[in-house]
């Protein structure tokens, strides 16, 4: 397929070492896809679902252990330590190399080799980077064929080009002993072995758009984030975009798929989904920042989306969706997950494969089942979606789940001060999760797991960043999960975050006054349309109280920032320290 021969050499050193049976190129056409389904399904790797009810849809199932990102697996093999920081896992590029080659050699008899080029970005954008994933999962390729532009023309538009992103996936043993997920950033290189789970092995996801493509961004001047986007369309037709960065789940999907509560909607406004997931940011010719969605794709996770929660990503699901890790109703041949409805199937196999009696309290889905599909099926998907140039961002919004310390929302005073706030981000554990509740993790700019360079040369870039643009975005604080007294949520969220986005847009624009705070500006109570929501208990009080500042939780919450930025270390911008004493000043 191609005569380039930087990729034709690294393939030909691959095949060496894995040793396939055979290589086939995925050229990206439906011929071809449509016959590695049929052979997936003749293999058992998945199952054809009902077509009539979900067209082109498919349901596969992980290994027992291997249903989640490892992030004790996970490496920057940097060639010093340094690059990669304290907060990363590192080891020596050499000594990596020659425990990946051992666990390599020969990890392909007996299997295919797929060779998937695929581009993050649609091929023509100035953002795309082109990636090549070698595998010898025939579900890694239907999933890539999904989350990213892959095929012929991935390859004609890298031509002679020797800069490319190397992938290496092979299945092995799905032995968790073995199990490495492993990023040389000056080497253009990931490597992953012994998973079949999607953020470990779809490489152009976590590993290539956010780790690399971190790394790349310090070096060329841009930034790679794990931000959703969103555009919100005002009666007049004006559309206004914003990208979000929360921890796991927080319910980045369901933000960027919101629908307007009724009264917005009548008054025709309407919100538009750009990405969900990892958002590129670079300065346009305008002096703002410009965002793309990298991704072709939601890897969405599937309990609790329901027809209430987030009917867009229900609907996007409904054809052309890989669903792994749910029940499977063998009644209709169709899927279910916990959270989907109020009707789990009587006669149905787990996530196991196992039969499974929805009457016994047992989960059928994973927690942590997904489904995989096509942006392009979703019912708000932005028509700026494949508009290579991006979309220009008016506001960043950093949050995550805090009982409560963080108000509802909050501005930062300016640039570095809001970097401050995505560098303080946090996110408490709810009893979902195993573990104590209400323990704060860390988790700067969510991107803890996803900076793949040092955790202090990613804040002093982003405070670089900040005298670069001309116009730069502001930048917010948002906080859905406060709790009252029983430890209920008091913000009714979803849809009803639209009221609060509007908040952050007006003062964008300057149409909205704020209050001085130590923590950032706040809204008056009565900027926040809180019409319609009588029914959810939200009264003024509630929003003042929703919008109150305890300093106590702030001053501990400060000593939490510290400690973090001790463990980063002294590669902690001073702008950062500074900003950590202006704030302990100004709670005093
Ligand atoms: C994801 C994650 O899968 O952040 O998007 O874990
Ligand atoms: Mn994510």
């Amino acid at each position: 397929m191609t005569q380039n021969k930087a990729v034709l050499a690294w393939i030909d050193e691959q095949i060496k070492l894995c040793n396939p049976d055979k290589v086939v190129w995925i050229d990206g056409s439906d011929e071809q896809r449509e016959a590695l389904r049929e052979e997936a399904c003749s293999t058992g790797e998945i199952i054809k679902l009902n077509q009539e009810k979900l067209p082109g849809c498919y349901l596969h199932r992980t290994a027992k252990n291997d249903v989640a990102r490892v992030e004790n697996r996970t490496f920057i093999c940097t060639e010093t330590k340094e690059e990669a920081g304290n907060i990363n896992n590192w080891c020596d590029p050499a000594e990596m190399h020659a425990k990946l080659n051992a666990l390599y050699k020969d990890s392909m008899v007996g299997r295919t080799m797929y060779v998937i080029p695929y581009s993050m970005c649609m091929v023509e954008s100035p953002f795309a980077k082109i990636g090549i994933e070698l595998t010898d999962s025939i579900y890694v390729v239907l999933n890539m064929l999904i989350m990213t532009r892959a095929g012929k023309k991935v390859i004609d538009a890298l031509g002679d080009d020797a800069d490319f992103v190397k992938g290496l996936h092979a299945k092995k043993d799905i032995d968790e002993e073995n199990r490495y997920i492993v990023h040389f950033p000056q080497e253009n290189l990931i490597c992953s072995v012994n998973s079949g789970y999607g953020g470990n092995v779809l490489l152009g996801k976590k590993c290539f758009a956010l780790r690399i493509a971190s790394y790349l961004a310090h070096k060329e001047g841009w930034l790679a984030e794990h931000m959703l986007i969103l555009g919100i369309e005002y009666p007049n037709g004006e559309v206004h975009y914003i990208s979000a960065a929360f921890p796991s789940a927080c319910g980045k999907t369901n933000l960027a798929m919101l629908i307007p509560p009724e009264i917005y909607a009548k008054q025709g406004y309407k919100v538009w989904c750009v990405g969900d997931d990892i958002a590129w940011l670079r300065i346009g010719p305008d002096g703002r920042l410009w965002a793309v969605n990298p991704e072709n794709g939601f890897f969405g996770v599937a309990p609790g989306t329901n027809l209430k929660s987030n009917p867009n990503a229900l609907h996007t699901t409904e054809r052309e969706t890989i669903f792994t890790n749910v029940v499977h109703n063998l009644d209709n041949n169709t899927v279910w997950w916990e959270g989907l409805d109020k009707n789990p199937p009587t006669n149905a196999n787990d996530w196991l494969g196992n039969k499974w009696d929805c009457t016994d309290g047992s989960k059928g889905a994973h927690p942590n089942s997904r489904f995989t599909a096509m942006a392009e099926n979703c019912p708000c998907i932005s028509k700026e979606f494949n508009n290579p140039a991006g979309v220009p961002i008016d506001a960043i919004v950093f949050g995550g789940r805090r009982a409560k310390t963080a108000p509802l929302v909050y501005q930062s005073f300016d640039w570095n001060h809001g970097v401050y706030v995505g560098s303080a981000m946090a996110s408490e554990t709810t009893a979902a999760a195993a573990g104590a509740v209400g323990v704060v993790r860390r988790d700067p700019m969510a991107m803890l797991p996803f900076v793949g360079y040092n955790m202090g040369d990613y804040w002093a870039h982003w405070i670089e960043m900040g005298k670069k643009i001309p116009n730069p975005p502001k930048i917010f604080n948002v906080n859905w999960f406060r709790t009252n007294a029983e430890g209920k949520f008091i913000w009714p969220g979803f849809g009803d975050n639209l009221r609060v986005l509007l908040w952050i847009l007006g003062r964008v624009a300057g149409t909205v006054d704020a209050v001085e705070s130590p923590i950032g500006f706040l809204p008056k109570a009565e900027d926040i349309n809180i019409e319609g929501l009588e029914n959810d208990g939200i009264t003024i009080e509630v929003l003042k109280d929703l919008l109150s500042v305890d300093k106590d939780l702030w001053k501990e919450d400060a000593d939490g920032v510290e400690e973090f930025y001790n463990k980063v270390g002294d590669h902690t911008p001073a702008e950062l320290r500074n900003q950590l004493a202006a704030f302990r000043a100004r709670l005093n």
